[in-house]
């Protein structure tokens, strides 16, 4: 094992703050859903693969053991489906050594077509309402805190429906169930800009999400998916507006390159997402907004990844974005700011992006007792 020691010459940081990463790392805690290792797809249709999991327990199974591999993969989105064996959550969560941090919540019926909690049908409405009721009893028997919302509603055609109706209607059932929420829970509310409605949605912005929160009160935060913003949205730039609302509650983490393409966090883009954990260590520092309260969500797709290679390549890059975000030299970083010196300030971020962490996050893993290539280890499990 190598010694903290001789990272201070590599990364030109003391010894303090090289220490303060690798603890940051230990503590780091990524939340994952089920569906990533069931068979996926597209919008063409579902796609078979050969290694994806059969049904959500064993997908808990594939999670558990990315959770040995890695320690930071214990927390578990449920998706709420029509029908939820809740007792057999609970012997498959705890068998796994796992935890639901989050319920998903599921919208049968016209939800798909019409809209759910804008529907203009009232019954529709119940039925969706009845569906997020449901989610919070899943809630109550897991332990799990936090209840995530996202809606397909919107609308494909000019005329096809009155928009403040349809916002007032939503924002009639979202009270409702806020209503219902117990005083530990959250509920975090996701926008997207379209699809799978075309013309309108209903949920479209983060603006229009404070602003519903806002109406909704404390227990209400707002989502940021990754890629549901117009293409060439600035995500830090929008991620510290939402934390200056005082809403900002998770972010789902995905790739892309035209839309909502949810590809592998990190796979396309990793300066943005260190930009993204800059950020949110920006907040932290300097307007005291914990990162521990904000939930760290994988939200994307493995289609045609293997998955669990794809799940842990997911958490390296995670990790690896944010040991070089723990790693910018801040206060060189404000002096630059606070100099105007525009090049200097952009070099500071540079050079901790372009430090190679990987015998960093080595030394954590081994100092943790975990594989310290968790690839080469889950290959030798395989071929045992
Ligand atoms: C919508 O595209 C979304 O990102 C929502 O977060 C859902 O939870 C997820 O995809 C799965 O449908
Ligand atoms: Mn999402």
């Amino acid at each position: 094992m190598q010694k903290i020691e001789e990272f201070v010459q590599v990364y030109h940081r003391e010894k303090e703050v090289l220490e303060m990463v690798l603890s940051r790392l230990e503590h780091m805690t990524i939340c994952m859903p089920l569906w990533l290792s069931l068979d996926s797809g597209t919008r063409f249709g579902k796609i078979a693969a050969k290694d994806s999991a059969k049904d959500v327990w064993q997908a808990m199974a594939y999670q558990g053991k990315i959770h040995q591999l890695t320690g930071v993969a214990n927390s578990i989105v449920w998706g709420s489906m029509p029908k939820n064996d809740v007792s057999r959550i609970q012997e498959e969560t705890a068998r796994n050594g796992l935890r639901v941090d989050t319920v998903h919540a599921y919208f049968a019926g016209e939800a798909a077509s019409y809209g759910s909690i804008a529907n203009v049908k009232k019954e529709q409405r119940d039925l969706a309402l009845g569906q997020i009721q449901e989610c919070i009893q899943i809630m109550r028997a897991t332990g799990a805190k936090n209840l995530s919302l996202w809606f397909k509603d919107g609308t494909n055609y000019p005329g096809q429906a009155d928009f403040t109706a349809r916002y007032q209607r939503m924002l009639g059932v979202l009270k409702e169930a806020y209503s219902m929420l117990d005083a530990d829970m959250t509920m975090l509310v996701e926008y997207k800009l379209f699809e799978p409605a075309m013309y309108h949605t209903d949920l479209a912005d983060w603006g229009t999400a404070v602003a519903i929160c806002q109406e909704l009160g404390s227990q209400a935060k707002v989502i940021v998916d990754l890629g549901h913003h117009a293409q060439g949205t600035n995500i830090p730039a929008t991620l510290a507006s939402v934390y200056r609302s005082g809403k900002m509650g998770a972010i789902h983490f995905n790739d892309s390159k035209y839309g909502d393409d949810d590809l592998i966090v990190g796979a396309l883009d990793p300066f943005r997402l260190f930009l993204i954990f800059h950020e949110m260590l920006t907040q932290e520092r300097l307007y005291g907004n914990s990162m521990e309260d904000i939930s760290l969500v994988i939200d994307q797709s493995l289609v045609v990844e293997e998955k669990l290679p794809g799940m842990l390549y997911t958490i390296e890059n995670m990790q690896i974005a944010f040991a070089k975000a723990l790693l910018v030299d801040v206060h060189e970083l404000e002096a630059r700011q606070n100099a105007n010196d525009v090049i200097g300030a952009a070099r500071v971020l540079r050079e901790a992006y372009e430090c190679d962490v990987r015998p960093l996050l080595r030394l954590e893993r081994e100092k943790n007792g975990l594989p310290a290539d968790p690839f080469a280890a889950l290959k030798e499990e395989m071929t045992c």
